[in-house]
């Protein structure tokens, strides 16, 4: 059987919000075109509660997959909710989908429609003729509850099936941040195949002697180095034991960096004005260029006033530009610039870093409470009111000194 293995579209993603939903067309319907069946490890919506206009668009993509010929269907199901479609698109919930337990989430507000099947914390088989695959799935759950979740449902794989354990977290292996993050030799055994989600950039590895494919978004979402390689998506043929990775049209990505000394606020301007002309020249589709700025600003300035915004307005035609000033300092200035960058923090997605800094924080002080930082940093994080946030985040604290 092969089957597509499609991750992180992060539909409704608002800063790129065209491009997300252009590259995830692009993805799924080739998929669709390519492979048996679809497997997506986590992350179709960018937001916990996206808006309806958003839920539509996906709705109508998910439709327009739906109503393709497939070389496999779901035969069997052993999860609890019923499903609506025998249609082989399976998933499970990313950690932008992850609401508190007991609640439906996006993912499965999809499943609901028969648009695909949620198969977190249960078994989805697939049959293609007398071929069967069975898929285990776990949405993502908070990186220091993993563990525990795995011992609680002890995945195990089905005899005379193929058998695919579809997860998605950070892993030890590419990030060593926390001890928290799982290690693949936790992951359960057994399986013939490993497929995760959540990281943005593509790998391939072994855990357990199987492979593990993380085929990385279909779109740019932190900017980061390692973001710079095609997008696309996986192709696993379960017959030959082989996998490829198919590319899709994606806006090009592009760093640049420059190193300063001692410099002007005019100098600066003026090489990083230099570097747009050079990369816009090359013309084809308007690209996303990041100009990294590292060494030392003269000093009489603030990074904030240097006129690089209006420098990405002046261009906005040509190229989505960003600049990063995270490495430049400003003469006699003390920065905390090398602390945050010790400790690979630039490698670590946002959300992880925040709630790692929270923990950390957290069991450092003299607070004392039942509740994990992750229940407050999901409600300081969600996408609510200010106000509301405050008074959630109070009741939270209060409810727990009573
Ligand atoms: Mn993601």
């Amino acid at each position: 059987m092969k089957i597509a293995i499609v991750s992180d579209m992060h539909l409704g993603y608002e800063r790129f919000s065209e491009d997300a939903f252009l590259q995830a067309k692009e993805a799924l319907h080739k998929a669709s075109e390519s492979a048996d069946a679809i497997i997506i490890p986590g992350d179709i919506f960018d937001k916990r509660y996206p808006k309806p206009d958003i839920i539509s668009q996906v709705m109508k993509i998910f439709r327009e997959i739906s109503s393709k010929n497939f070389g496999a269907e779901v035969t069997e199901y052993s999860g609890e909710n019923k499903i609506y479609t025998k249609k082989p698109i399976v998933a499970i919930p990313g950690t932008h989908e992850r609401i508190a337990k007991g609640k439906e989430n996006a993912v499965q507000l999809l499943s609901l429609a028969g648009l695909l099947i949620d198969t977190s914390e249960a078994v989805t088989t697939l049959s293609k003729g007398d071929e069967k695959v069975c898929i285990f799935g776990l949405g993502g759950v908070s990186e220091e509850m993993v563990k525990a979740e795995l011992e609680k449902l002890d995945p195990k794989p089905v005899a005379g099936a193929f058998n695919i354990f579809m997860f998605h977290q950070s892993t030890y292996e590419l990030l060593p941040f926390s001890d928290s993050f799982i290690k693949y030799s936790e992951l359960p055994k057994g399986f013939d195949l490993y497929v995760c989600g959540h990281m943005h950039n593509r790998v391939e590895a072994k855990v357990h002697g199987k492979t593990l494919l993380i085929p990385g978004s279909t779109v740019l979402t932190q900017l980061k180095s390692e973001e710079q390689g095609n997008k696309g998506f996986m192709i696993f043929d379960t017959k030959d034991y082989t996998h490829e990775f198919i590319k899709i049209n994606s806006r090009p990505f592009i760093i640049k960096e420059i190193s300063v000394n001692n410099a002007t606020v005019e100098k600066v301007i003026e090489e990083c004005r230099s570097v747009i002309s050079n990369e816009i020249l090359k013309g084809g589709v308007k690209p996303i260029l990041k100009i990294k700025i590292s060494g030392v600003a003269s000093k009489g300035f603030e990074k904030a006033d240097m006129g690089l915004h209006s420098l990405a307005a002046k261009y906005a035609k040509e190229a989505i530009i960003s600049f990063d000033t995270q490495s430049l300092s400003i003469e006699g200035e003390d920065s905390r610039i090398n602390e945050l960058r010790d400790g690979k923090v630039d490698s670590m997605p946002v959300k992880e870093l925040g709630l790692h800094m929270l923990s950390e924080k957290f069991n450092k002080s003299k607070t004392k409470g039942s509740f994990k930082p992750s229940d407050l940093f999901a409600i300081l994080s969600s996408d609510e009111s200010k106000d509301k946030v405050l008074k959630t985040a109070g009741e939270l604290l209060l409810e727990e000194n009573n």
